[in-house]
């Protein structure tokens, strides 16, 4: 018996991987934004993929705020919850509390039936860019424990028409790709401090591509674009999501 469970696990692991290897689009972080993106993009018939570091899902959304377990969002983003099935309550000043293991939970399932398929313990560490015109076209990726033990190993390449930087605050790839690749003419502004409501608004506004191939969603878009963060109000960042989706569908055609 043994000897099946570890063929079966190598096979089916090594088949993934090769299958993945070459996706429409590239999700890097597996949080609300991200999430969100999988299934919109996924369910308009494109092979969509998530890169996640840890080995969970859900972001920032288990932490909260304060590690409270509540999550609240704006009206503006019930019809999501509902795409999701995520149940919420009305609270005060129009907005909705809803439970945090629901909806990490359910925009993991919601992902992964509109067929996006995700990868737990996978670093994202650096992009692909090609010239004339310059644009994205994938990245470099290595296991997430071999960066803990510091480990020398190089990575593998994963490649994509579209790939999403859904990092949260630390903006990792639209970093990376600007730092190496100054052709690709990315400037960052860098995030400000709390304001919700002007924030919530102006994530999703500036929610779209960066770059020929790169897109960004979450709270990344505000480290990109300048714009003051949001504090624990979660609904920009599901809007954000799909609207990235949205956006990615119109550039790829379908
Ligand atoms: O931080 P995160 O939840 O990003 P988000 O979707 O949502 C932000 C909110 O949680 C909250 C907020 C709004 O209320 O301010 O912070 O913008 O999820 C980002 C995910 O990306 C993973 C990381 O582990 C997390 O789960 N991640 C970050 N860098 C990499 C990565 C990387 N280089 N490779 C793979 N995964």
């Amino acid at each position: 018996m043994e000897l099946s469970i570890a063929q079966e696990i190598i096979k089916g692991g090594l088949e993934n991987l090769y299958n993945y290897s070459d996706v429409d689009v590239l999700i890097v972080g597996a949080g609300p934004s991200g999430l969100t993106a999988a299934k919109y993009a996924a369910e308009k018939g494109l092979k969509v993929l998530v890169y996640e570091r840890r080995l969970s899902f859900g972001g920032g959304i288990g932490g909260g705020a304060a590690m409270l377990p509540k999550i609240v969002v704006q009206k503006e983003a019930l019809s999501i919850l509902d795409d999701f099935k995520i149940k919420y309550t009305p609270a005060k000043n129009e907005l909705y509390t809803l439970d945090p293991s629901e909806l990490i939970a359910k925009l993991a399932v919601g992902a992964i039936d509109a067929g996006a398929k995700i990868f737990l313990g996978v670093d994202v560490e650096d992009v692909i860019v090609r010239d004339d015109p310059p644009r994205v076209c994938g990245v470099l990726w290595k296991w997430s424990a071999i960066d803990m033990a510091g480990l020398h190993v190089d990575p593998l390449f994963t490649q994509t028409k579209a790939l999403v930087d859904a990092t949260g605050h630390d903006a990792e790839i639209i970093y990376t790709a600007a730092g190496k690749n100054p052709e690709l003419g990315i400037q960052i502004k860098g995030g400000k401090s709390n304001w919700s409501e002007v924030s919530e608004k102006l994530v999703v506004d500036y929610t779209g591509k960066v770059a020929e191939g790169l897109y960004v969603t979450g709270i990344a878009v505000c480290e990109v674009f300048g714009l003051p963060r949001m504090g624990p109000i979660f609904g920009g960042m599901l809007m954000s999501g799909k609207k990235i989706a949205q956006v990615i569908c119109a550039d790829l055609g379908v």
